[in-house]
């Protein structure tokens, strides 16, 4: 992750540059010439955005959900942050999703979304975001655009390079950003050359239900690794992932992990590890981790599961294979054909791109130099398909247009430089304001990118917008690239930080799109079907109020006979069978949040009274002329 205002060592040989990046107004953009700018990103009131755009919500733990080329904003999807607005982490069915083998964690910083994709074309089913802090994978459902499982991955010190895809949602792979004792274990931290490990897991994602398990690790050499792609045509069966640190420094990585000229790709088959872990290669570790999801019924269940097969890389030649690439790469992009691998090396002043093939051959042929780790590394020259040159300063991540582009962000020259497949000439380049850190090209992952814009996903956006004190908004911006020069069409404001983002055609998901939960499958233990099944359970000092809404009221609406010191669970059955009719629930000195029940689901929030009185309990969506109506009391005695 790129922080705002970082100094960037760069290291070569006997020299030391300093890099202090200071942006700010010097290069503040002229005022107006953006000709047709404004209507091409005008979508006329009643008309639809042409693209779904799904950013992460960085450090906020979030997905934001955007139209393309509006950018407007649609809906905040919450994942692993508790989220009052929608009850997700406070209502009692979606807090199992947020168990981890270290408690309730209700926050975590998210930075990759991946769309589910089938013979590597986006599908619209699902979106995947990583949980970085404590590592845990979600899975997104888009017809509902509900958070519907998450995962933890064991044996993990940080989840960074992670969920990325291989072609047909086989799998999502997770990555350690940070190496660890795995197992984990009281060691000094200057052992790290001696005991620190890192893994790369391949998370099974079932075809027909999206539910996740852990297939397999594979324990690597410990060193940092960041990002991922996943191969395709000629490279289907393997994926890439960037490190860094091979100097495997544990203190002032700044400098200590920018010594030397080349860190790795490392190119992992996942095809063979599969092959490998069929013949019982794998040792079965124990390694107990959280796996929480929706049931039939939509109420979270949290299991436990312990084993897991772990393969060691050493141990199995042919699996992983290390690329040296220069410097300290972050991104690491496979271009639609399958046959290029792009790395952004952070301090690098070029952009390395590496060829499938040839990295076939140099495997067959055994050229070598050396390994690390009991790792063999390929010989730079004998991977390398080419080198884009002086494309600016710290390349970070490509995508690509389907045409024969590529497209990378420079965190440090602040701009995105267009350069061709082949060839490795720079053709074009942008500025953007300012720091950029990802770019998204809608498909611009996969097979067939649907190109027309990229965005621009931003770090730093002084003096573009009002100011709200110390900390401005996020910023991505929107960019044409039909023509044969990139057009900046649109400065529009993000949630949390939106590291990475991917989009696709609104007819993939619009279509989809649930309007109601049907009352009749609504499985909740906790639910009711009618009105008359309203009513008040005691069990012991526990209390279950089953409740319905509909416009415009709660039934019951006068609740008697609840004590000081019970234990009050409100399930709340929302009756409307109608698109858009969410009821909201929300009692008084409530220490929880409110509830915001969809039409058709139910919802359950739990309320320990500690005075007597009587309560007010209200609705909190706008629901219809009568909202203001929509009320009730709550009797509480001694
Ligand atoms: Cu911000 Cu993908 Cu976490 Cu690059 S990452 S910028
Ligand atoms: Cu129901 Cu307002």
């Amino acid at each position: 992750m790129i922080r705002k205002h970082k100094e960037v060592a760069i290291c070569g040989g006997l020299l030391l540059i300093w890099l202090t990046l200071a942006v700010g107004c010097s290069k503040k953009q002229e005022v107006g010439g953006f000709g047709d700018a404004a209507a091409k990103v005008y979508v006329a009131p009643g008309t639809y955005d042409e693209f779904y755009a799904f950013m992460s919500g960085g450090f906020s733990g979030q997905v934001a959900v955007y139209g393309l080329p509006s950018g407007r904003l649609f809906r905040v999807i919450p994942v692993f942050s508790q989220d009052p607005e929608k009850g997700y982490g406070y209502s009692e069915e979606t807090k199992p999703l947020l168990n981890t083998t270290h408690g309730f964690i209700p926050w975590d910083d998210a930075h990759h979304p991946q769309l589910s994709m089938t013979d590597g074309q986006t599908d619209g089913r699902w979106l995947f975001i990583n949980g970085n802090n404590t590592p845990r994978i979600a899975r997104l459902d888009l017809t509902t655009f509900e958070t519907v499982e998450t995962i933890e991955i064991p044996n993990s010190g940080g989840n960074h390079g992670s969920p990325f895809l291989t072609p047909n949602t086989e799998y999502v792979v997770a990555s350690t950003r940070f190496s660890v004792p795995i197992p984990q274990k009281d060691v000094p931290i200057s052992s790290y050359k001696e005991n620190f490990k890192g893994t790369i897991s391949y998370i099974k994602v079932d075809s027909a239900s999206g539910r996740m398990k852990v297939a397999f690790q594979i324990l690597v050499p410990g060193i940092n690794y960041d990002l991922s792609r996943s191969g395709k045509g000629p490279s289907y069966g393997w994926s890439f992932f960037s490190s860094y640190n091979s100097e495997q420094a544990n203190t002032q990585l700044e400098v200590n992990a920018s010594q030397n000229d080349k860190d790795f790709i490392a190119a992992v088959n996942w095809k063979l590890a599969e092959d490998l872990v069929a013949q019982g290669k794998g040792q079965i570790w124990k390694s107990p981790h959280y796996h929480n999801y929706m049931d039939h019924a939509d109420v979270g269940q949290s299991e436990v599961v312990t084993d897991v097969p772990v393969l060691v890389a050493e141990e199995n030649p042919g699996l992983i294979y290390y690329i040296p690439t220069p410097k300290s790469p972050h991104g690491c992009d496979v271009d639609p054909s399958g046959e290029y691998i792009v790395a952004g090396g952070k301090l690098a002043a070029l952009i390395p791109v590496h060829s499938f093939t040839k990295f076939q051959a140099a495997v067959a042929a055994k050229e070598f130099d050396g390994e690390f780790g009991g790792i063999p590394i390929l010989k730079y020259e004998s991977v390398v398909a080419g080198e884009v040159k002086e494309p600016g300063l710290g390349p970070l991540h490509t995508e690509f247009d389907g045409q024969g582009f590529g497209y990378t962000s420079m965190f440090l020259s602040s701009e995105i430089v267009k350069w061709k497949l082949g060839t490795w000439e720079v053709v074009d380049r942008i500025p953007t304001y300012y720091s950029i850190g990802h770019l998204m090209i809608p498909g611009g992952d996969t097979k067939q990118p649907y190109g027309k814009y990229v965005v621009a996903l931003n770090k730093i956006t002084k003096d573009r917008y009002l100011p709200t004190g110390p900390e401005l908004t996020q910023s991505a911006q929107l960019i044409d690239i039909t023509g044969d020069k990139m057009k900046l069409l649109l400065d529009f404001p993000t949630i949390g930080e939106p590291h990475y983002a991917q989009a696709c055609p609104a007819t993939l998901i619009k279509d989809k799109s649930l309007r109601w939960y049907p009352i009749e499958e609504n499985k909740n233990p906790f639910a009711i079907h009618a009105e008359g099944e309203a009513r008040v359970e005691r069990d012991g000092k526990t209390v279950h109020v089953y409740l319905s809404t509909i416009r415009t009221h709660f039934a019951p609406d006068n609740i008697e006979g609840i004590k000081v010191g019970d234990k009050v669970y409100f399930h709340v059955t929302n009756l409307e069978q109608d698109w858009d009719v969410p009821h909201g629930f929300s009692v008084m000195g409530s220490t929880n949040s409110e509830l915001l029940i969809l039409p058709g689901q139910t919802r359950t929030i739990l309320w320990e009274p500690k005075q007597p009185g009587v309560i007010p309990f209200y609705c909190t969506d706008f629901c219809s002329a009568l909202h203001q109506e929509m009320q009730g009391w709550i009797r509480v005695s001694i």
